[in-house]
């Protein structure tokens, strides 16, 4: 494992660069899934940083499913055949997502266009019936798996060009200094029917998660209004909660 010198390599917190050093090596395969992590101590020791250092950026990667610690036996590397664990507390992409678990994403585009927007998407996105409205329509799909049918909304005053988006849309969105920095999103169970039974590759009626995701800029404008399918036999939302004061 690379962990030479992250004393000394830039700023930020050791943990940080820890988690991140151990994510490079999941991604590009130093870490197989299935593999196990080295003892705590033993990182700590060949890193020449604390034990409370390597188990704070240990227990991050376990909570956000990329790790898992099996008791008794040590801590593994997560295979992805198991249900995606996604947390519900950061603000991230699927393509992210998926290549931090060390899958391939691609998407098969159901719609992709600039149209007026809907009543729903006015509602959402605060816009008035002559505004323009860039749609994304996908299934997406990890390592050959299909995962999800996402649609996207986004004002064209922040995505003029949907046909640039040709795999993340948070990433074609920074390109536009648009990139959200806060969701709320409200998850609910259903049934899926067909044509999405069929296009996700499960039996009509499964389970699924029907998400909707608003998410806004720092100056509190509406930038993404997103309604998406996850089959329900591959994700789990996990989320961390606190104690309130
Ligand atoms: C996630 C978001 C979706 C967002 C997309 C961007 C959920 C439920 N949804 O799938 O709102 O548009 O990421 O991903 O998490 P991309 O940058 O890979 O296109």
């Amino acid at each position: 494992l690379p962990l030479e010198g992250l004393q000394s390599g830039g700023s930020g917190p050791l943990y940080l660069k820890l988690r991140q050093s151990l994510e490079d090596a999941i991604q590009s395969g130093k870490l197989n899934h299935g593999d196990a992590l080295p003892p705590e101590r033993d990182l700590a020791d060949y890193a020449n940083i604390s034990r409370v250092t390597v188990r704070k950026a240990v227990d991050d990667l376990v909570r956000d499913g990329l790790l898992v610690r099996r008791h008794g036996s040590g801590t593994f590397v997560v295979k992805p055949v198991s249900k995606v664990q996604q947390s519900l507390s950061r603000l991230t992409s699927f393509t992210e997502d998926m290549a931090r678990r060390g899958l391939n994403t691609h998407a098969r585009w159901l719609e992709r266009g600039l149209f007026h927007p809907s009543p729903d998407e006015m509602m959402a996105l605060g816009l008035p019936a002559d505004a323009l409205v860039a749609r994304l329509g996908r299934l997406r799909i990890a390592d050959d798996m299909p995962l999800a049918i996402e649609r996207a909304s986004i004002s064209a005053e922040f995505l003029p060009d949907p046909q640039a988006v040709t795999s993340s849309l948070y990433t074609a969105l920074d390109k536009t200094r648009s990139r959200p920095v806060r969701a709320v999103q409200r998850i609910s169970a259903c049934n899926i029917k067909d044509p999405d039974a069929s296009m996700l590759g499960v039996a009509v009626g499964s389970a699924g998660l029907s998400i909707e995701r608003v998410s806004y800029l720092a100056s509190g404008r509406v930038v993404e209004f997103t309604r998406s399918l996850y089959r329900g036999d591959a994700y789990d939302f996990v989320a961390e909660l606190t104690l309130s004061e």
